[in-house]
């Protein structure tokens, strides 16, 4: 409700670019629900996470704003306009970043474990785990099936961006066995030579070792590359802005890791047979291009003849070279993408987040008897039981009534457009908070929020 431009995402350049521009919060949100039901439309099971509560008041009262809401919102306006701008950004609609996910087929005692993010190298980010485990937990009520994991402990050395920097590769004809985890760092601290000059680098190798364990992984069913630093200083600040996986298929710029042969050659070794790389050299799409276009920022989605769909952002499709490589992996045989969908996540991508920044899978494996559902498991492409949604709260999986109560939500409460000073408005904080209890309520779900009393300090 409070998405605006902000500028506030230093190594993102759409964020860098579009800093000061009116932002339309409830285009951005309507076209969030559009595409998941492009996607649900391509066979895909769903959940949804509600917004973040902002403005982040006890944020801005930690930096010592005090007095009633409103006051805190004014001094904070004109004596920390950029803290305020913090406090207000809308970045958990990047659920990509919000946690890392492994499911029980892939962990130690056959549980689904997920890892909360601590995003700690953006301020504005750095408040979004407490609330993120509260949702998750409230999404995720079976604690038998699902662990929700604290977020790594903001240590100088432990930057983690969550599914952002991770892929799940697998053979989907025995998508019951356990997976490959290939996990992307920007710089590894205990040895930080290799490192961008311009921008910064936000995963540490030391998170991503570490939420490795956490998840519970198999160490040999795990391979670690380094970014390339001089693709972070093209505006490369996650790994998803130039590689993008599912099942056994890998589409990446030929650029985007150091040692690109050992970290193909390690995938190749894990994942076996079926692993099918799909390369873009910089010739036919440099990687300044990867980032004004976020080819490969798009969702790769099996549907259940079998073959993927590529969701892609509009900006790809109005570009001609990138548009060209969509096509040509598209009627390439050697590879199981069998269709180009494009989106407009217009709003989303002004901000440096494309289809793929838009969702968190969550692999489910039924949990007993056999699948007989309808839907189609974004793991394995074959039947969604029903009993592979048991434990999850039914109130945020997607289908399309809640896309019609989504949307007459949005349209009820979420601004036409806001500017820098309409975040100082202490009738946008009430309204938010009206907003998201109506919300709460009508999807049944326990409290989440500071505002209705959960603490908002502890991931
Ligand atoms: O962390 N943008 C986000 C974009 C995250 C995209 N997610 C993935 N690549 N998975 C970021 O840089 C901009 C906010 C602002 O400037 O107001 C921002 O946080």
């Amino acid at each position: 409700m409070t998405h605006n431009y902000a500028g506030l995402a230093s190594g993102n350049m759409a964020s860098q670019n579009n800093a000061g521009r009116v932002s339309k919060p409830k285009a951005a949100a309507l076209q969030g629900v559009a595409k998941m039901e492009a996607v649900a439309a391509l066979g895909v099971t769903q959940c949804f996470l509600p917004p973040q509560e902002r403005p982040a008041l006890w944020a801005l009262r930690e930096h010592g704003f005090t007095g009633t809401d409103a006051d805190v919102l004014a001094q904070a306006h004109v004596n920390n306009p950029h803290l305020l701008a913090q406090c207000c950004s809308s970045s958990f609609m990047w659920s990509a970043n919000a946690a890392t996910v492994a499911p029980a087929q892939d962990t130690r005692d056959q549980r689904t474990h997920v890892v909360v993010a601590n995003l700690k190298s953006m301020t504005h980010r750095a408040i979004e785990p407490p609330c993120t485990r509260a949702m998750l937990n409230a999404v995720f009520t079976d604690r038998e099936r699902f662990e929700i994991h604290h977020a790594l402990p903001a240590n100088a050395d432990m930057g983690d961006e969550g599914a952002a920097n991770h892929t799940r590769l697998f053979d989907a004809a025995h998508a019951n066995q356990p997976a490959t985890h290939f996990f992307v760092y920007g710089i590894d601290a205990a040895n930080p030579r290799l490192q961008p000059k311009i921008h910064p680098a936000r995963q540490t190798l030391q998170a991503s070792r570490r939420v490795a364990e956490v998840l519970q992984l198999d160490p040999a069913r795990c391979v670690f590359a380094q970014q390339n630093p001089d693709a972070i200083d093209q505006g490369v600040f996650h790994n998803d802005v130039v590689a993008v996986g599912n099942a056994s298929t890998l589409l990446y710029h030929q650029d985007a890791w150091l040692d690109h042969d050992r970290v193909i050659h390690s995938l190749a070794q894990s994942v076996e047979n079926s692993f099918c790389p799909i390369v873009v050299s910089p010739d036919e799409l440099t990687i300044a291009e990867a980032v004004t276009t976020y080819l490969f920022n798009s969702q790769l989605v099996t549907t259940p003849d079998g073959f993927m769909t590529l969701v892609c952002p509009s900006e790809v499709q109005h570009h001609a070279r990138a548009s060209a490589v969509a096509l040509r992996i598209q009627q390439d045989p050697h590879n199981s993408i069998s269709r180009i969908l494009y989106m407009d996540v217009r709003e989303s991508m002004r901000n440096g987040g494309g289809p793929a920044c838009l969702r968190l899978r969550v692999p489910l494996a039924p949990t007993s008897g056999n699948a007989t559902g309808h839907a189609t498991s974004p793991v394995t492409g074959q039947a969604t039981s029903a009993n592979m949604l048991a434990g999850i709260h039914t109130g945020c999986v997607f289908n399309s009534a809640r896309a019609a109560q989504l949307r007459a939500w949005i349209e009820r409460w979420y601004p036409e457009q806001l500017t820098p000073e309409d975040l100082a408005d202490p009738q946008l904080l009430i309204r938010n908070r009206d907003a998201l209890d109506a919300l709460t309520q009508q999807l049944g779900l326990a409290s989440i929020y500071p505002f209705q009393g959960v603490s908002p300090l502890k991931s």
